[in-house]
């Protein structure tokens, strides 16, 4: 019902559609590993990878009829308190529209709920390196040496429940595998203007970034947004501190992994520890002075495999060697992978 007083209390609020830019895309075959690094990771800069993932079979496989026939009712987490049978999920899924969105999958780690679709994950992303989270050096509640790998679904109109950074100074890399997904980016710099909840500063109160409630959240208005539709294939690169958000246009299937260097150890360590001001006691000092130690050799570490990489496979010690590509990483699913719930 429209109301046009000014004592209305049910007034929807007056939305507008937000202006925004494109994110830069560009095919995998014409970006090296070094290049990533050099050009995108290094200098904090987001890029859509196309036709990533080519010799998965997940693209040629993955379907919601696909995950239905496999797994019929076995619970799949879907939020933190949300668990469903994985056919009435993908009902669910079917049935989502704009008008009433359904259920939008984001808490189920495949390596441990879903291992047996992994080997239709190889060979593993290039560019989801490097992932200091595989050394065994890390404090035992990082250590993820998948990095995290989860599987994302959900149908037209659902979202990942909040606009956010990732913790732990992580980058991400969300991999398209099936339908189109909208996806909405902010730099570090315009996080002052995205209204970050006071008890959780690494997520947005803004509820629609996409259609802004200007009266509710004015300073959106001078933020700088991203935007981009993922499509089969895309991988979109989302660098530390990066804000993102994320809403299926169709039904829309996707993997996402993170990813920890040595740039943003300090992030880091400040997110887990403190800074000498918030904790100055002595167990903080002490922790984050290991962690200071720790990164000095896992830098080494990482420079062995980039400037000596044939003698890095020789010493091949995946125990504790974090690495730094996937020319040296094994294949996630031939080893053993020793998991741990994520923090946040
Ligand atoms: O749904 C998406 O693509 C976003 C996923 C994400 O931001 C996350 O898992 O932290």
């Amino acid at each position: 019902m429209a109301h046009d007083g000014p004592f209305a209390t049910d007034m929807a609020p007056c939305r507008v559609a937000a202006v925004w830019q494109p994110i830069e895309k560009i095919d995998a075959d014409d970006l090296s590993y070094e290049h990533f690094l050099e050009k995108y990771m290094r200098p904090g800069r987001p890029v859509v990878i196309s036709n990533v993932g080519r010799q998965w079979a997940a693209m040629r496989q993955w379907t919601p009829a696909y995950f239905q026939q496999r797994f019929g009712s076995k619970p799949m987490p879907i939020a933190y308190d949300e668990t469903l049978p994985f056919d009435e999920f993908i009902d669910r899924v079917i049935a989502s529209s704009a008008d009433a969105p359904g259920p939008y999958m984001h808490r189920s780690f495949l390596h441990e709920v879903l291992p047996e679709v992994l080997p239709d994950l190889i060979p593993q992303n290039p560019y989801a390196f490097p992932r200091r989270y595989a050394s065994p050096l890390m404090p035992t509640r990082w250590q993820r040496p998948d990095g995290y790998l989860k599987l994302l679904v959900g149908g037209v109109g659902s979202k990942f429940p909040v606009m956010h950074y990732d913790g732990e100074a992580a980058h991400a890399a969300i991999t398209e595998i099936y339908g189109d997904k909208e996806f909405i980016m902010y730099a570090p710099e315009d996080g002052p203007k995205l209204y970050p909840k006071p008890e959780r500063p690494n997520q947005s109160s803004v509820d629609d970034p996409a259609m802004q409630d200007l009266v509710r959240f004015p300073l959106l208005a001078a933020a700088v947004q991203y935007r981009t539709v993922l499509k089969p294939g895309d991988m979109i690169f989302v660098p530390a501190g990066w804000w993102h958000a994320a809403r299926a246009l169709s039904v829309s299937i996707s993997v996402c992994t993170n990813m920890l260097d040595g740039m943003h150890w300090n992030g880091l360590t400040a997110d887990a520890y403190g800074t000498p001001d918030s904790h100055p006691d002595m167990k903080s000092r002490l922790k984050r002075s290991w962690m200071r130690g720790l990164g000095v050799l896992l830098d080494t570490l990482e420079r062995l495999q980039v400037e000596k990489p044939g003698l890095a496979h020789k010493l091949v010690f995946p125990e504790w060697l974090a690495p730094m590509s996937a020319a040296v990483a094994p294949e996630p699913s031939r080893r053993q992978i020793h998991l741990r719930r994520p923090t946040d």
